[in-house]
């Protein structure tokens, strides 16, 4: 997308991720000046505020869906903002909070992109698959559920309109991924997503894959939504998360994503998500994050040739 205008939104959840500290994460991204950032890249940004929904009264809770009500409640509200920030001709930029917030905006963006006809593609930066459902999830932690609810694969509750559009699983292309549970490992596979996992990476570089990812998205006339995970990142680089991984993306591999990803013009909306401030080293996860932010929205080292499509 064209838009000049950035909206944030904040979003203080936490109780889908079975632990506590993900609900700074909006305040760490401010503070690491996630504003000034945007702003000096000629970008008008409107901060929003941050979402506070009450529980969700008519969703139960459950040991399968833990938190269910409030991460519901979150769900809905995010769900209506990202879609009414994009309506209004801006790039939604939500601050998490853990993963289960992108069972608000990715429904909020497909509706978005359903009403102007063109095809939603989500690309997930994550060392998870985020494919569980209540069925299959060794946690009952809804963080890992999102990618299976967004393509209508766990409709484990009455969350959001059930005759909402869906994305299509084969419209989604993962990369970084390096841990994935047993029935997940099925489930992708049976559903079409597109896996790059980290061996991809070592194997074919980033390069040739954001290529294909871009190649497929520009054919379809598609809007790509960005969702970035910090657990992606190896953890020597972003400690401030709670389910680390070892083996992640080096610096300049997270980087090219985001330069790769700006000159294509492609990105209509982007989640940064998994922050844990409390587990963080003197900032830097907060940091990275925010640069990594920058480089999407067209911070370059020089100006070079765009390439051509
Ligand atoms: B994140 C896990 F079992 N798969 O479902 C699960 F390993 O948003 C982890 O990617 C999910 O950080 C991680 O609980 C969710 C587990
Ligand atoms: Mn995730
Ligand atoms: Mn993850
Ligand atoms: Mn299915």
């Amino acid at each position: 997308m064209n838009s000049k205008d950035i909206t944030l939104i904040g979003v203080p959840l936490e109780e889908g991720s079975g632990r506590g500290g993900c609900a700074m994460g909006p305040a760490a991204f401010r503070l690491a000046g996630i504003v000034k950032s945007l702003e000096g890249l000629g970008f008008r940004v409107s901060d929003s505020g941050d979402l506070r929904p009450e529980p969700a009264t008519d969703l139960e809770e459950r040991q399968d869906a833990k938190n269910l009500p409030i991460v519901g409640a979150f769900a809905r509200a995010l769900e209506n903002r990202t879609y009414e920030k994009a309506k209004a001709g801006t790039i939604p930029v939500i601050m998490g909070g853990d993963h289960s917030l992108s069972m608000g905006s990715v429904p909020g963006m497909a509706r978005y992109a359903a009403g102007i006809g063109r095809p939603l593609f989500v690309l997930w930066i994550d060392a998870h698959a985020d494919f569980n459902s209540p069925e299959t999830s060794p946690s009952g932690n809804i963080h890992g559920m999102p990618v299976a609810f967004f393509t209508g694969q766990a409709e484990f509750a009455p969350i959001l309109d059930r005759d909402r559009p869906m994305v299509d699983p084969r419209n989604v292309f993962q990369i970084g991924i390096r841990s994935v549970d047993e029935i997940e490992r099925k489930m992708i596979a049976e559903h079409g997503v597109n896996v790059f996992d980290m061996r991809a990476i070592d194997e074919n570089g980033i390069a040739a894959i954001m290529l294909q990812v871009i190649d497929r998205v520009n054919a379809a006339n598609g809007l790509l939504h960005v969702s970035l995970d910090v657990d992606f990142l190896d953890p020597d680089i972003a400690p401030g998360v709670g389910t680390t991984v070892p083996g992640g993306a080096t610096f300049r591999e997270a980087h090219l994503i985001m330069e790769m990803l700006h000159d294509t013009g492609l990105v209509c909306s982007l989640d940064l998500v998994e922050l844990n401030p409390f587990l963080d080293d003197r900032g830097k996860s907060a940091r990275i994050m925010v640069e990594l932010t920058a480089s999407l929205f067209g911070r370059r080292v020089l100006d070079r040739p765009t390439r051509s499509a």
